[in-house]
């Protein structure tokens, strides 16, 4: 074949569909506050903050207190230009769009010096038809941001109470920005998400919803909803087709001159179905959508559809009210955590502070960390933001549901006009950019308000008169209870509506017998974590413990003398009012004392990760009773201490390992109960499954003890149905911290053998009989060097490897190794010599 044919033959659908042009606006950006003469180059999208430490205007945000010295850029006017070139081809297009995707707040915006738009939601996205202010060549796009704070603070004033939170509420804007107990206050501003421009000519697809009717496994039925311009009057043929051509249909379609709206409906056969991470695959179709006129293709739009039903039980029984989610009929235990922003200044790509350049997203090493964790469902909190269109991708194609919360937290939030108006608005953008994914299982109105109001004492505090009282209530149950259900009737009608998340406050018995909890006895109210135990309710939407992040992550914000216990830059990014004591309490009780930071660092991360395995053992012993464990939180959004499980730059913390492990599909859980002890085995996995098992008692000599250990098999291990092992009393004549048992269950899966064992103790961790220098000998395999073998010849507990001040991830990280047994596991490739691989254990920091 001549080349030129073949060239014609690759160009040629791309010159059918160059209808519709839509493009990230390729603009030059410089900007400058207000009031200062040099303008000086920006990146779009950013932030204000980011451009400033971009052109070395600011240190470094996240560098030991330099937060509080940045305070003052808040106030600050900030104005940018871009300068974008207009073809005469482009100009030709019958109606030209710039689509402003997200203006983080308050801002105007003017083109070629004329007024286009005036925002006031960080949320927001705009389309402007801008065809009559854009000329060919050169074009000038102007945006001016007014300070955040300061508009809250004047709207506040004009609240007719005072409500609870500051300026925060009054502006539609992420918010923990205001700062948060784990988010330093950097109340940014900017042009946080790309500006796109979009030339039509005669027909344009403006919008395409997909309506599920009906599901079954022989046929899903659908309604394609389509949203058409058309300048004239005509019939055209809009096709739906996939990519794996198991659909095509084609419909002629009568458009009238303007906005028509289009139903075609359509049906799939035998339709392969989307699953959840752990219970099939993830599938997607590809479709695409045209809109034909006379064999040209005018305009195309894809979508990626997973065929799915989901069905949130809230059932009455003897205790209460079940709450559990279905998915394609199959009862799922959730397994996940809490999303919060990945970054204090948010923008499409994440910036590393230390050499000022762009770094890998934070976003597809965290999906890939939840699901290497076996996490199904991701809860977006509502004080962030509802996030970007390539976190729901990855959630659709890895099987990672979304519990999607709005964007109100932890606040009353006012009930006037102007506001409700700018919510809806922003409601209407965000249901109709979301509601493609196969992904998000639920929507719910807000984070903690319901409890809040209830529970933590506003009336009195605040000092509301009943007026004021019912007033504020009132706004409440407007947006959460009644507006915000209507318009989901309407945008959305399919997904389950969940009005506030608890749906009862931790304090009351109800929390545990119906709706989902935020279980804070452990943590906020100080209670042991061994409480998580017996604190099991329906659902657990948040629970957690703190732990500092990685020494490696301390050397990106600290200069050698903040290295140390309790340093000024430390104190810094410990952003909970009394986190310091509250994890001094938690340690003192279990852990041995130190001065040291890496060791304080390493046991606080022991200290969440046996928080984490007990509150997550507990939750799923209790299945079906309890249907889902979702802990605080996952991620952060700086390099600060917090309850999350991988730090800002992407280190697991102890605890992400040890909740990998205990989210596995299959896990045996040991547990104690009044002088009893019990092993009991828990499957995810659907269908029966043969589990092989092996039960010891040992002390850490490497002994058996007490003449209970066991081997056996569980030849039919069913799907949801736990299974008793073992129950007998704890063994008397032995020591309490002399031994301990550990089960280890494998079975096989596609013919590959899997593992998942679980330890337990009598004692506190600090009261500990271990040995306290034990020799630890670590060798690389002879055959695979990226293969490590670790063996000691007495019990370690906790084997942390690392390296001295370099990142390392390994494929399994703090365990515990009993005397004369072999650990292996897999290093990075591009591991280097073993003598500057180190490990720390609890025996070595134990007193005796
Ligand atoms: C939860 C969250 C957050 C908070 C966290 C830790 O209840 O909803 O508001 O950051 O507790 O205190």
């Amino acid at each position: 074949m001549p080349k030129h044919t073949l060239l014609f033959i690759l160009l040629f659908p791309i010159f059918l569909f160059a209808q519709t042009q839509d493009i990230p606006l390729p603009a030059t950006w410089v900007f400058h506050k207000v009031g200062e003469p040099i303008w000086q180059p920006a990146i779009v999208p950013g932030t204000v903050h980011t451009d400033l430490l971009r052109n070395r205007r600011i240190e470094n945000p996240f560098w030991g207190s330099n937060e509080r010295e940045l305070q003052a850029l808040e106030q600050g006017i900030y104005e940018y230009e871009g300068k974008f070139n207009i073809t005469q081809k482009q100009l030709s297009a019958q109606n030209i769009q710039l689509i402003f995707e997200g203006l983080d707040t308050y801002s105007l915006v003017k083109l070629n010096e004329v007024e286009i738009l005036r925002s006031n939601n960080m949320f927001r996205t705009f389309p402007l038809s801008v065809k009559k202010r854009l000329k060919e060549g050169e074009n000038t796009l102007f945006i001016r941001f007014y300070p955040a704070a300061d508009s809250g603070k004047i709207l506040a004033q004009q609240n007719p109470y005072r409500l609870p939170e500051k300026e925060r509420i009054y502006t539609r804007k992420a918010q923990y920005q205001y700062g948060w107990d784990w988010a330093p206050r950097f109340v940014t501003c900017g042009i946080w998400k790309p500006i796109r421009l979009q030339c039509n000519w005669a027909l344009e697809l403006q919008d395409v919803q997909f309506v599920q009717d009906s599901l079954s496994p022989a046929l899903a039925k659908m309604t394609a909803k389509l949203t058409i311009f058309s300048d004239t009057f005509g019939t055209k043929k809009v096709q739906i087709s996939d990519l794996g051509n198991r659909v095509s249909i084609e419909k002629r379609v009568a458009l009238h001159k303007g906005i028509n709206t289009i139903t075609v409906p359509f049906e799939v056969k035998k339709p392969h179905l989307w699953f959840p991470n752990g219970y099939g695959e993830p599938y997607l179709y590809q479709f695409n959508i045209k809109l034909i006129d006379n064999k040209k293709v005018e305009d195309i739009k894809s979508l990626s559809w997973g065929f799915r039903t989901v069905e949130v039980v809230q059932e009455k029984d003897s205790v209460g009210r079940s709450f559990y989610l279905k998915i394609n009929g199959i009862p799922i235990f959730i397994k996940g955590a809490n999303w919060i922003p990945a970054e204090s200044f948010p923008t499409n790509i994440s910036f590393d502070f230390k050499d000022k350049s762009t770094q890998i997203p934070n976003i597809p090493r965290l999906i890939a960390a939840a699901k290497e964790a076996h996490f199904n469902m991701l809860r977006v909190w509502g004080g962030g933001y509802y996030e970007d269109d390539r976190f729901y991708k990855l959630c659709d194609e890895n099987g990672i549901l979304v519990w999607q919360d709005f964007m109100f937290a932890c606040a009353m939030y006012p009930g006037d006009s102007l506001f409700l108006q700018n919510v809806e608005n922003e409601l209407i953008d965000n249901i109709k950019r979301l509601r493609h994914h196969a992904s998000i299982a639920l929507w719910c109105g807000n984070n903690e308000i319901d409890e809040a109001w209830h529970n933590w004492g506003w009336q009195k505090t605040m000092n509301y008169s009943p007026n004021d009282s019912q007033a504020i209530w009132q706004d409440y149950t407007h947006l959460f209870q009644e507006m915000i259900p209507a318009m989901l009737s309407e945008y959305d009608p399919s997904r389950y509506y969940h009005p506030s998340s608890p749906t009862n406050g931790w304090g009351r018995q109800s929390a545990y017998t119906e709706g989902d909890v935020h279980y804070w006895g452990v943590w906020w109210g100080l209670e042991d974590y061994r409480k998580y135990s017996e604190k099991v309710g329906r659902f657990h939407s948040e629970y957690g413990m703190q732990a500092l992040p990685n020494y490696t992550t301390i050397l990106q914000f600290t200069e050698e003398k903040d290295r140390k216990l309790f340093s000024d830059a430390l104190k810094n990014h410990q952003k909970h009012p009394t986190g310091f004591k509250n994890l001094d309490i938690y340690l003192d009780r279990d852990f041995p004392d130190t001065k040291d930071l890496r060791n304080y660092i390493y046991l606080t991360q022991l200290l969440q990760a046996e928080a984490m395995r007990t509150a997550i053992y507990a939750h799923r012993l209790a299945k079906p009773y309890c249907m889902g464990t979702l802990y605080w939180q996952l991620n952060d959004c700086w390099s600060g201490i917090s309850w999350s499980s991988i730090d800002y730059y992407g280190n697991w913390k102890a605890a992400h390992y040890a909740i990998k492990e205990a989210f596995s599909p299959i896990v045996p859980i040991i547990s104690e109960r009044h002088d009893s002890l019990f092993v009991d085995f828990v499957s995810d996995k659907i269908g029966i499954t043969e589990v092989s098992y092996t039960i010891h008692f040992q002390d850490f000599g490497g002994n058996n003890v007490a003449n209970q250990s066991t081997t056996g098999i569980v030849k039919q291990l069913e799907f949801n149905k736990n299974r008793n092992i073992l129950a007998m009393p704890i063994p008397k004549n032995l020591q309490r911290n002399s031994f301990f048992v550990q089960a280890i269950l494998t079975y096989t899966e596609n013919g590959k053998s899997e593992k998942s064992e679980n330890f337990h103790y009598f004692a506190a961790p600090k009261n500990l009989k271990l040995t306290k220098n034990p020799k630890i000998v670590m060798e690389l395999d002879k055959k695979n060097p990226q293969l490590l073998h670790i063996s000691a010849n007495t019990f370690v507990k906790n084997a942390y490897i690392y390296l001295e001040n370099t990142p390392l991830h390994v494929s399994e990280n703090y365990f515990d190794l009993p005397a004369n047994t072999t650990k292996t596991v897999e290093l990075p490739q591009d591991i280097l010599d073993i003598r500057s691989l180190k490990v720390l254990s609890l025996n070595q920091l134990l007193d005796k």
